[in-house]
């Protein structure tokens, strides 16, 4: 199955609570989301297992693949469709041992200095931002606007994904920028219909 970066959501716990996860993603799936991130800071890892395996269920069929937020031992209990970390998650090459050479593995990067270090041939994608400043993650660091975006997007040796603050409206600049896809979550989390939000992007 070929890697589609185009819309990818990333849920959150909170945001994603009013229709519920499993109804959020199905329905942002119907709306065209390509790829689906569980992200949770505050589950237990037993917590996170069951969810992810609910969802992994409810997505069989979908050929929209579910990827784990930051825990590679819940990726591989859940027997998700593959990791994704950031700088300080983790040793990238021991994610890529322990989940296999089929696993999709991504890293977030927000600088050159991390692009310059890291070692494509473990991974298969990579998120890029923050675009812009976000609520959605308090942690985050300083924003790159579609400049920076485009400057990191053009040093890349791999598919890149945007993310942080991005909404319907940046579609065509981040496209522009030369990423392959953007990675949401309050665009499609947290509103009142989550089908009609993810529609409403752009398709590739
Ligand atoms: N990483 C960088 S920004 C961000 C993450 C997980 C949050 C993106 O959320 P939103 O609501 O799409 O800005
Ligand atoms: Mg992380």
């Amino acid at each position: 199955m070929p890697l589609d970066l185009s819309l990818y959501l990333v849920t959150d716990a909170g945001l994603c609570a009013d229709h519920g996860l499993e109804e959020t993603v199905l329905a942002a799936v119907r709306g065209g989301v390509t790829l689906v991130q569980l992200r949770d800071k505050h589950a237990s890892d037993a917590e996170m297992i069951d969810q992810a395996r609910r969802l992994k269920a409810a997505l069989a069929g979908s050929g929209v693949p579910l990827i784990i937020n930051d825990r590679l031992e819940v990726a591989l209990a859940a027997g998700a469709d593959g990791l994704h970390i950031g700088q300080d998650d983790g040793d990238v090459a021991r994610a890529r041992a322990a989940l296999g050479p089929q696993a999709i593995l991504g890293l977030s990067v927000q600088t050159h200095e991390q692009l310059a270090r890291l070692d494509p041939s473990a991974l298969d994608y990579l998120g890029l931002g923050p675009v812009f400043a976000t609520p959605s993650k308090h942690d985050h660091a300083e924003p790159q606007g579609f400049d920076g975006l485009a400057a990191l997007v053009a040093a890349s040796p791999l598919p890149s994904v945007a993310i942080g603050g991005l909404k319907v409206e940046h579609a065509e600049a981040v496209r522009q920028a030369g990423a392959d896809g953007l990675a949401v979550i309050s665009a499609i989390c947290g509103t009142p219909d989550p089908e009609a939000a993810a529609r409403a992007f752009p398709r590739r």
